[in-house]
């Protein structure tokens, strides 16, 4: 399979006060955009071609990091512009919910661990919710890694790369995961990854 951009799952300005329109257009029509596209020219004719999306992070893993990188951050741009909605955050369901305190204690711990490992990722990263051996548990990787290559699932990721927040929050860091937890997250998309990695 080759690589294609998503369109956004709602309009370029809709996350505003907490995401701005010029953000997202650099993000996602700039960002995104590039690595589909050296993403596809990086898969052709090596053994990955015609394999999916998954299949090619884990793989590439190690072996071809120029395809990696690019193959991994599509995969997590995929899912980051649909773990965010407008007039996100808020009530988490009751089944994730119930699952995020048997495994963290409660959402706010959740909510403190989830945010310390994003202000913690030095340098280009992603912060992450995942599913390991059954549990939920808070994550952070570099670059374009995540907990695919970790062992585990992930069910929510917050892009902390300086082009995800440079524009709205300059190196306020923690004010942009602080925002995204609070007012972006889609739980709803969280707990349909978390219902499909423990299927
Ligand atoms: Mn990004």
């Amino acid at each position: 399979m080759s690589f294609t951009l998503p369109e956004l799952p709602y309009a370029h300005d809709a996350l505003q006060p907490y995401m701005s329109k010029e953000t997202l257009e650099y993000h996602h029509d700039k960002h995104h955009l590039a690595y589909v596209n050296n993403g596809n020219n990086l898969l052709k004719g090596t053994e990955w071609e015609g394999k999916s999306l998954e299949d090619i992070v884990k793989g590439s893993f190690g072996k071809n990091a120029g395809l990696f990188n690019n193959a991994g951050q599509h995969y997590n741009h995929l899912h980051f512009w649909k773990w965010m909605k407008p007039n996100g955050g808020g009530r988490i369901p009751g089944g994730l919910e119930k699952a995020i305190v048997d495994s963290l204690g409660s959402v706010d711990k959740m909510k403190e661990d989830f945010i310390q490992a994003g202000v913690t990722q030095f340098g280009s990263g992603w912060a992450w919710l995942a599913v390991k051996d059954g549990k939920i548990v808070v994550m952070k990787s570099p670059n374009g890694e995540s907990p695919l290559v970790q062992g585990a699932r992930p069910i929510l990721g917050c892009d902390v790369w300086e082009h995800s927040y440079y524009i709205d929050y300059r190196n306020r860091r923690p004010d942009y995961l602080k925002a995204f937890v609070e007012h972006l997250v889609n739980w709803e998309y969280v707990e349909e990854m978390y219902r499909q990695a423990t299927a």
